[in-house]
């Protein structure tokens, strides 16, 4: 029937396609990133605020402790990039202690965000120029021509590396050192490995709020995709999965039951999972050898009193 063939944007066609592989998998799996629509993007913040999940407020400590010495590696007149425009607490700490950043690159998918970032940017740093570029920054995707031309350091904070595969994550790391150039410096936020039961408590906190976060992809399922996922069917684990060293986000289907999403049928059995989020744990030795296998060299290594979290400063090799 035509009347189903609905104007889609490609952000929603992205989405659909996404779906209907993921479900389709033997162990159906849904990629992180669509967590972040609106409601799950607040759901986040309310996540970073809780007692149990350590790594933003952890972070956060250590970029405002460290921030001269991050100065000091970045340099003077510095073109920053950052991967993912954050929601503005750790940008505005880096770039307040930078010497004179010549310019702000925030790199996002999500456009009406951006705007809204370069606005308040602009009003903070009027002395330096917000550049946005609307990408997604898992993808290959060229900076603005016209750039100033200072140094540039590459800033991905908040331990979205952790989400890639080993993989993903060399390439992403290739392609920001091809981004910044020769000379150019990167300054990495990553959580560390440590003891399961703090792991698992901060990625399935007591008020449910991890839960809500994690089941909320099932509602924009239902309301962007046509799904009829029935939400209170799925329950939230979060797993602990050794071998990757990765803690694992899985949306547990208590019941056998089957689901149409655009006019596709996916059944589930009793304790039938879908993977939603894979975060990865490093140790220094395995983030030294993750970014030199991308060519970059670990400079120097900020972290808190108990180590339960890195923010690395990274050089090209030359
Ligand atoms: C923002 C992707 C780094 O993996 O810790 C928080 C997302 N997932 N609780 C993380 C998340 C569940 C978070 N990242």
């Amino acid at each position: 029937m035509l009347d189903r063939v609905k104007p889609q944007t490609l952000q929603n066609a992205a989405f659909r396609d996404d779906v209907i592989e993921g479900l389709s998998r033997p162990q159906k799996t849904l990629p992180s990133r669509w967590l972040y629509d609106d409601i799950g993007s607040a759901l986040f913040e309310d996540i970073t605020q809780l007692a149990e999940y350590y790594p933003t407020r952890t972070e956060t400590a250590i970029l405002r402790r460290f921030a001269g010495d991050i100065a000091a590696f970045t340099g003077p007149n510095a073109v920053v990039i950052e991967y993912g425009a954050g929601a503005g607490v750790k940008t505005k700490l880096v770039l307040d202690a930078l010497d004179s950043p010549a310019a702000y690159v925030p790199v996002d998918i999500a456009g009406d965000f951006l705007a809204m970032t370069v606005h308040r940017m602009n009003m903070t740093f009027p002395a330096m120029r917000t550049w946005p570029v609307v990408a997604d920054f898992t993808t290959e995707f060229r900076l603005p021509s016209g750039l100033p031309a200072g140094r540039r350091m590459a800033f991905f904070p908040g331990s979205t590396l952790g989400n890639l595969d080993t993989t993903q994550a060399e390439l992403f790391l290739r392609r920001m050192r091809h981004h910044v150039g020769l000379q150019g410096r990167a300054v990495i936020g990553i959580d560390l490995l440590k003891d399961v039961d703090t792991l698992r408590a901060a990625y399935d906190d007591a008020q449910g709020v991890t839960a809500a976060f994690n089941r909320n992809l099932l509602s924009r399922i239902n309301r962007e995709l046509e799904g009829d996922f029935r939400v209170e069917g799925f329950k939230h684990v979060a797993r602990w999965n050794a071998a990757e060293r990765a803690i694992e986000m899985h949306l547990v289907s208590l019941g056998a039951c089957s689901v149409t999403v655009d006019g596709q049928r996916f059944r589930f059995a009793p304790g039938e999972t879908i993977h939603t989020e894979s975060s990865r744990k490093y140790d220094l030795a395995g983030i030294a050898a993750l970014v030199e296998m991308a060519g970059w060299t670990l400079e120097h290594t900020w972290t808190d009193a108990d180590a339960a979290f890195a923010v690395v400063g990274l050089g090209t090799v030359g």
